[in-house]
């Protein structure tokens, strides 16, 4: 088909022409002949289109869905896991925070301080959204102790920073903040294991775990036979 070249956008808009693929990255922007992937927002950039991955905070919509945050994107070291709202802990309004994640998954058998309720001593580990980091700290200190507490030792073996140092280190999760990663699994990625790991204390034998099969939270055992998944956290 021969089109004049001045006669070219009309016939764009109308629908029954179409750009190539300039860029070769599968996708053409949106045109009305329905040929083709669609979608891609920078036909010159094979970097950006409906497929490629988010980078959060650089300014480009890499995935073409009109964000440059979204939960699912990559961020620093991690990947954005829950965008805080107002009302939310780190809510800063003008400026994007909330919960990230490593991209994958540990394992460890023992939260520390089996048969010794942290509560009983005046040490808290609520559930809430923003003390994950406080409860890991207390968890690290209060329970270490014991030449069981794997969970710094994991810590240190996997290279993480002490997450007790520094409001940038990673930490586990509250029982809430863990909900988060639940809810937005799909769009995080990764998560392979069942019961996974949170900061909240349940009783003295127990802390809160969640299965990411079923979404139920509940007790588990802080000495655990089998070792139960952990996803490290940190506030941005
Ligand atoms: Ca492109
Ligand atoms: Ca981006
Ligand atoms: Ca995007």
């Amino acid at each position: 088909m021969n089109i004049n070249v001045s006669a070219w956008p009309d016939h764009q808009a109308h629908g029954d022409v179409r750009l190539d693929d300039q860029d070769g990255d599968g996708y053409v922007p949106n045109n009305n002949c329905g040929v083709g992937q669609q979608g891609d927002c920078n036909d010159n950039n094979a970097a950006i289109n409906p497929g490629a991955r988010e980078i959060c905070g650089n300014g480009i919509d890499e995935n073409c869905n009109g964000l440059d945050w979204e939960v699912g994107g990559d961020y620093q070291d991690g990947t954005i896991a829950y965008i805080s709202q107002p009302g939310d802990w780190n809510y800063v309004a003008g400026e994007t925070h909330g919960l990230m994640v490593q991209k994958l998954d540990t394992f460890t058998h023992y939260w520390g301080c089996m048969g010794f309720r942290l509560a009983d001593y005046a040490i808290p580990t609520p559930t809430a959204l923003g003390y994950g980091h406080d409860n890991s700290t207390n968890i690290q200190s209060y329970c270490s102790y014991e030449h069981l507490n794997e969970l710094a030792a994991f810590m240190a073996r996997f290279g993480l920073p002490k997450y007790r140092d520094s409001n940038l280190g990673w930490f586990l999760p509250t029982k809430d903040e863990l909900n988060k990663l639940y809810v937005n699994r799909a769009a995080i990625g990764g998560f392979t294991g069942d019961l996974y790991w949170s900061s909240s204390e349940y009783d003295a034998d127990n802390a809160w775990v969640q299965s990411f099969q079923t979404g139920g939270q509940g007790p588990g055992l802080k000495n655990n036979p089998a070792p139960l998944s952990l996803r490290a956290t940190k506030y941005f």
